[in-house]
């Protein structure tokens, strides 16, 4: 058959990313033998008309569009990204009379309510590799959809899903040709990392997240020397910053730490990325290796610096992790962005308090620290659940498409908002979800690429911060 995948991410908040997923779907697809294009509309000026034109071109008989982001989790100044993705579904079958398949990481997220907006035919909901090849084959011989294992339909506007199989082990599906599918240049002007994933599953129990959900709770690990082969391929593509997107990079520890040693044994010029790190297994061992291996920038998802807080989030963490994973950091000369989510659920003004204290005090300050305000709640997690019983929550879970944030009952979101504002003020290194919505931040990744700054950018933070300020730019 003929598949055209379509990305239909174009936010460059906080910076353009690459469309991963879509790649790992047309890699899928091409690999089952099928003909296949990508149609990358993050550069596009006018994305009605290149899939309009690739629809006539290429006359697909599959369009799979693959939908990243629901929104971009600012409890602030949301904003909802799935708008264009129905009339773009519809240009796509009225043109050529494809097939719509939906699926990306919003759609392992709440699946039933975005393929109702969508009007696709029928969405995947986890893994391009695994699903993909075996849903085409039964589009193809004219099958039933609901047949192959991790896809919903909607048949009479009921809708029904046969869950993932979650058994199919992981591999190299996870590393597709990035330079087949995407301008990586157009990319590298922006200043964007290539991700990698180096395994599937999470066994952690954060009571907001989702990842469990359509990944679930077993690691499916990739063997590093795979990973390997991903970078050296990247870097012959002329790719130099390589993020690893793992919702936890340093679990199981054992896997991170063999597949650093393999990167400093096998250099490749790559320098390495992660912003999910786990407090708990960030220790001198595994910086030093990570060192070794060319890490340029770590992030670590602290969230609180509260015991009860933590605990409250379901996180397998404390304060005394933070303490050690922050003086293990200060031996090692990684830049580092810590990252804090205030306004959960046991969240007091003094738990607040305890976190920024923590940050002014623990974080060096060449090091940056971003924090989010309230928890974007998605359906089906412990969270919603616990919303609900407290009377907080009473939008139905398809309403929760449109963002919905928890808030503590004991915080008020002008006082959180403005306690984190003047935080952020008197703190040169401290950045907030405003610093993320800033208009020009695209435009100063591009300036930043084009005077050789090299990644990350944020490890520049405050002298940014500053040097924006001094010019009379809200910073
Ligand atoms: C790493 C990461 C980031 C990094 C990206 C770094 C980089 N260099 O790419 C950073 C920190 C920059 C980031 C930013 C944001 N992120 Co983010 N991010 C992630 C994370 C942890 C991994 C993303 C990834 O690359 N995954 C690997 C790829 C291969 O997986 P995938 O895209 O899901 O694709 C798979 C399937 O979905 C499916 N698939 C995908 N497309 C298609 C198409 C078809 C046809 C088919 C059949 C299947 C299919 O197959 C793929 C292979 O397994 C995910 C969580 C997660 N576990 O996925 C969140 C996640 C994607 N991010 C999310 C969000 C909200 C954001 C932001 C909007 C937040 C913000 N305000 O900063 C921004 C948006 C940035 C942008 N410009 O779009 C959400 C998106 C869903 C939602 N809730 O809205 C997620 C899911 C987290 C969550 N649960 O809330 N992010």
């Amino acid at each position: 058959m003929k598949v055209l995948v379509i990305a239909l991410n174009r936010s460059r908040q906080p910076m353009a990313v690459m469309p991963y997923g879509a790649c790992v779907a047309a890699q899928a697809a091409l690999g089952a033998g099928h003909e296949t294009r990508l149609l990358d509309l993050m550069f596009e000026k006018d994305p009605a008309r290149a899939l309009e034109r690739a629809c006539r071109e290429f006359r697909p008989e599959v369009a799979g569009f693959s939908l990243r982001n629901i929104d971009n989790n600012d409890i602030r100044t949301p904003v909802f990204y799935p708008g264009d993705a129905a009339s773009l579904m519809a240009l796509a079958r009225r043109t050529c009379g494809a097939k719509i398949v939906l699926g990306g990481a919003a759609v392992a997220v709440m699946p039933e309510a975005l393929l109702r907006r969508s009007g696709a035919d029928c969405c995947v909901l986890g893994d391009a590799a695994a699903v993909f090849p075996r849903l085409l084959a039964v589009l193809a011989s004219g099958g039933d959809p609901l047949s192959v294992p991790g896809t919903g339909v909607i048949t009479a506007g009921e809708y029904s899903a046969n869950p993932l199989d979650l058994s199919v082990p992981s591999g190299s599906g996870l590393f597709p040709e990035f330079g087949r599918w995407l301008d990586l240049r157009a990319y590298a002007r922006h200043m964007t990392s290539a991700p990698l994933k180096t395994k599937l599953g999470c066994p952690f129990g954060c009571v907001y997240c989702t990842y469990p959900v359509g990944e679930g709770k077993a690691y499916r690990l990739s063997p590093p020397a795979e990973a390997l082969r991903a970078v050296r391929e990247l870097v012959a593509g002329g790719v130099r910053d390589i993020e690893f997107v793992d919702n936890v990079f340093n679990s199981p520890h054992a896997h991170a730490m063999e597949l650093c040693s393999l990167l400093s044994a096998n250099r490749t010029g790559a320098r390495f990325h992660t912003m999910e790190l786990n407090p708990e297994f960030t220790d001198d061992a595994l910086l030093g290796a990570m060192a070794r291996a060319g890490f340029a920038g770590i992030g670590i998802t602290a969230e609180s610096a509260d015991d009860g807080v933590l605990a409250a989030l379901g996180k397998n963490y404390r304060l005394e992790h933070l303490a050690r994973a922050a003086a293990a950091v200060a031996r090692h000369d990684i830049p580092c962005m810590w990252i804090f989510m205030v306004g959960g659920p046991g969240e007091t003004k003094e738990t607040v308090a305890r976190t920024l204290d923590f940050a002014r005090q623990r974080v060096r300050t060449s090091d940056s620290v971003f924090f989010n305000a309230g928890v974007r709640m998605y359906p089906g997690t412990p969270l919603e659940a616990a919303a609900r019983h407290e009377g907080s929550l009473t939008k139905t879970p398809a309403e929760m498409l449109e963002p919905v944030f928890y808030l503590s009952p004991a915080i008020d979101k002008a006082w959180l908002l403005e306690t984190l504002a003047a935080a952020t003020r008197e703190n040169m290194n401290f950045i907030n979800s405003d610093s993320l919505a800033l208009p020009y931040l695209s435009g100063l990744y591009a300036l930043a690429h084009f005077a050789g700054v090299k990644q990350p950018l944020w490890k520049h933070t405050r002298h940014l911060r500053r040097g924006l300020m001094s010019l009379g730019v809200n910073a």
